[in-house]
């Protein structure tokens, strides 16, 4: 399925005069702040979300799993999904991949594919906390930070394939997470879990082309839960600093113990220029997964006012991000979640670029805590979703994603062209 250009022009021709209505009024008050609302614009138009591969079809849950319909039966379809997603809103033009559950058989083939649908492919992901059919030797004690170098030389020469078809594709980064850990004490010792991990990846990262980065993402428990070898930022941070300058810190919303103060790593990892990607989520105990902005979409926002102000620091020496969302739950149509993650995403972006930094500054500069306060919270609570819908259908997608999703009875067709089946890699 494909959704053409005019069944979007025609759809946003029916709500225009109530968007336009909406924006004018948002624009004025956002001129007499001195906003500049068509900067804005142009940085919600470039910003660009990758969508995983493993979030197109229900998620599940140890207890059990309850699939959907039309989901995606291969690569090819997913990749469909994902043009989609970007036709609809033209923020989703990437798609990040899960090796093995995603290699691709004909990679011109994938590759044309992708680009008839305007997609790139962002970083791919590698799996060594699952034995794959026919390995010789199992996980079950680790991977990376095993005890028996036969079983890392496994899981390295796995990560080294993964760039390799990341290479094919035309990927520029390597995603590396770590299930590696122990659930009782003593179990395992934390030097040498650690010193295997380091110098497994050291052997990894010999194999990282040039122009390629390799994200390394940290998590404090699960699936074990005693110790997890990468178990926090501080962890990640040293492995990618002894690593090198090709390696970054990923930082994924759910993998932080309750009210970890997300913003306040985002800031310092920034400012060491160590800060490479992010996996967007939200959850309210622990990894739950579940749809961006649907839980804490405050303190969404104030990760971005971190974020905008380390980019908009001329003097600020981390490189571009990459920008993921790490979802998955068992509850609503994964295309439609979807939609609405991209959009929580780029509401809390738009209110970081509106948000006041200069005066915020100046502020907190003369300790002026109420003002401060003030000012955080008005960006906060200005409704910028007319500014989303603009820049997004400026880029020529629709001005109600959602909505038209519905109204076009894609997971309908879906269900028709591909029946009940349930998604390939879950
Ligand atoms: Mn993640």
């Amino acid at each position: 399925m494909k959704i053409e250009k005019n069944q979007i022009q025609e759809f946003n021709g029916r709500f225009e005069k109530e968007h336009q209505t909406d924006f004018g009024a948002l624009s004025e008050k956002l001129d007499r702040k001195g906003i500049p609302v068509e900067a804005i614009i142009g940085k919600l138009i470039d910003f660009q979300i990758a969508i995983p591969s493993w979030a197109l079809g229900a998620g599940g849950t140890r207890f059990g799993r309850f699939g959907g319909v039309g989901e995606p039966r291969n690569l090819e379809e997913k990749i469909e999904d994902v043009g989609l997603l970007h036709a609809l809103n033209r923020s989703s033009g990437a798609i990040s991949l899960h090796i093995p559950w995603d290699i691709p058989e004909n990679v011109a083939e994938i590759r044309r594919l992708a680009a008839s649908h305007g997609l790139l492919f962002d970083a791919v992901n590698s799996n060594t906390f699952q034995d794959q059919p026919g390995q010789a030797l199992s996980y079950k004690f680790g991977s990376l930070a095993h005890v028996d170098p036969a079983v890392r030389k496994i899981a390295i020469d796995h990560n080294i394939e993964v760039i390799g078809y990341g290479k094919e594709l035309g990927s520029k980064s390597l995603t590396v997470w770590l299930a590696d850990g122990s659930s009782f004490p003593g179990q395992a010792d934390f030097v040498t879990a650690f010193q295997n991990t380091l110098s497994s990846l050291q052997e990894i990262y010999k194999s990282l082309p040039a122009d390629w980065k390799m994200f390394i993402e940290y998590k404090p428990y699960e699936p074990y839960f005693y110790s997890t070898v990468i178990q926090d930022w501080g962890t990640s941070h040293l492995l990618a600093t002894k690593l090198g300058e090709k390696a970054f810190c990923l930082v994924d919303l759910g993998h932080h113990l309750p009210n970890t103060n997300i913003e306040q790593i985002v800031a310092t990892l920034m400012m060491e220029g160590k800060l490479g990607g992010f996996h967007f989520n939200d959850s309210k105990y622990g990894d739950d997964d579940l749809t961006v902005g649907s839980i804490k979409p405050y303190q969404l926002y104030l990760i971005f006012l971190e974020l905008v102000k380390g980019m908009e620091n001329p003097s600020s020496v981390n490189p571009p991000l990459s920008w993921m969302i790490d979802a998955s739950h068992n509850l609503k149509d994964p295309l439609e979640d979807l939609l609405q993650s991209v959009e929580a995403i780029l509401i809390a972006y738009a209110q970081a670029l509106i948000a006041d930094k200069k005066s915020l500054k100046e502020a907190q500069l003369k300790n002026d805590v109420g003002l401060a306060q003030e000012i955080v919270q008005d960006a906060f609570r200005t409704d910028v979703r007319p500014l989303v819908r603009e820049s997004v259908k400026r880029a020529g997608g629709a001005l109600y994603p959602v909505r038209a999703y519905r109204e076009f009875n894609v997971r309908e067709i879906l269900f028709k062209e591909r029946g009940a089946g349930k998604a390939t890699g879950l």
